[in-house]
C-alpha cells in the first residue's frame, strides 16, 4: 500500500495522485495542512520540507532534483507506466519545464487569489499568506487580485501552443498518455482548484484533452477531488 502526503491544492500533488489513480495502484492519501510539514520532515529525516512525498512499505520517496520527477518515476517503473519513454526524454524534459515555469507561474496566482475559499483555518491561512509574502512580498495576493485581467491573458497565451499541439494528437506529444500530460493536468488542477477558474473556453481541444486524461485516470472531470 502506497501512502500520498499531499495538500489538494498543490499541482505536484495532483499530478501524483492521479498518477496513483491511472497505475489503478492500491494507495491512500494524507492530506495535510498547508503549513504544516511536520510528517515530511520527520518521514525525510530533515531532507526535505516540500510536499507531495510518497511512502512504499519502508521507502520514501520525494523529488530530490528540480524537474527531476523522482517521484512520478518511481510509479512509472513499478506499475510500468510507460509515461518515461527514452526515446521522449529530451522534449519532455524542454516541455515540463515550459509547464511548470511558464504556465504553472500564471496559474497559481489565480488560483491563489481565491485562498479565503479553499484555506478554511485560520493557523493554516495566516501561516500559507505569510510564506507567500517573504518570497513575493507584502500585499502580493492583493496585487495579483487586481492584475487578474493580464493574468488571464498571460495564461491564454501560455496555453496556446499546448492548443496547436493538441489539435493533431490525443496527447501532448504522442497518441498515449506521458509524464508531460499529468504534469499539465496537475497545473490546471490547481489553477481550478478554488471553483473560480476554468480552461479558457476557446481552447476547444485542452477541453477534450482534459475530459480524456480525467477519464483515462477514473477521475472525476474536475482534478480537485
Ligand atoms: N515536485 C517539485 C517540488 C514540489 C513543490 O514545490 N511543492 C510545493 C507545493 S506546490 C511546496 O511544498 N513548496 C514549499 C512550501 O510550500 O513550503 C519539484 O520538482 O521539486
Amino acid at each position: 500500500m502506497i501512502t500520498l502526503y499531499h495538500h489538494p491544492v498543490s499541482p505536484f500533488c495532483i499530478t501524483i495522485r492521479m498518477i496513483l489513480c491511472y497505475a489503478k495502484a492500491e494507495h491512500r492519501v494524507v492530506d495535510l495542512p498547508y503549513s504544516d510539514r511536520r510528517v515530511i520532515i520527520e518521514k525525510t529525516g530533515g531532507n526535505y520540507y516540500k510536499i507531495p512525498i510518497i511512502e512504499d512499505g519502508k521507502t520514501i520517496v520525494w523529488d530530490r532534483t528540480e524537474l527531476g520527477q523522482e517521484i512520478a518515476r518511481y510509479l512509472d517503473d513499478k506499475f510500468r507506466l510507460d509515461l518515461f519513454p527514452p526515446a521522449l526524454e529530451g522534449i519532455q524534459s524542454i516541455l515540463s519545464r515550459y509547464i511548470e515555469s511558464d504556465v504553472e507561474g500564471v496559474a497559481f496566482k489565480l488560483n491563489d487569489i481565491h485562498y479565503e475559499s479553499w484555506l478554511p483555518d485560520v493557523h493554516d491561512r495566516t501561516m500559507w499568506l505569510r510564506h507567500k509574502e517573504r518570497k513575493f512580498g507584502s500585499g502580493c495576493i492583493s496585487q495579483w487580485h487586481a492584475n487578474q485581467g493580464s493574468f488571464h491573458e498571460e495564461l491564454e497565451e501560455c496555453l496556446k501552443p499546448l492548443e496547436q499541439m493538441l489539435s493533431v494528437r490525443p496527447f501532448l506529444i504522442d497518441e498515449s498518455m506521458r509524464f508531460v500530460d499529468c504534469d499539465l493536468f496537475g497545473v490546471i488542477g490547481n489553477l481550478m482548484f478554488s471553483g473560480h477558474n476554468a480552461i479558457p473556453t476557446r481552447f476547444s481541444y485542452l477541453h477534450r484533452w482534459h475530459s480524456r486524461v480525467a477519464t483515462r485516470c477514473g477521475t472525476s472531470q474536475s482534478a480537485k477531488t
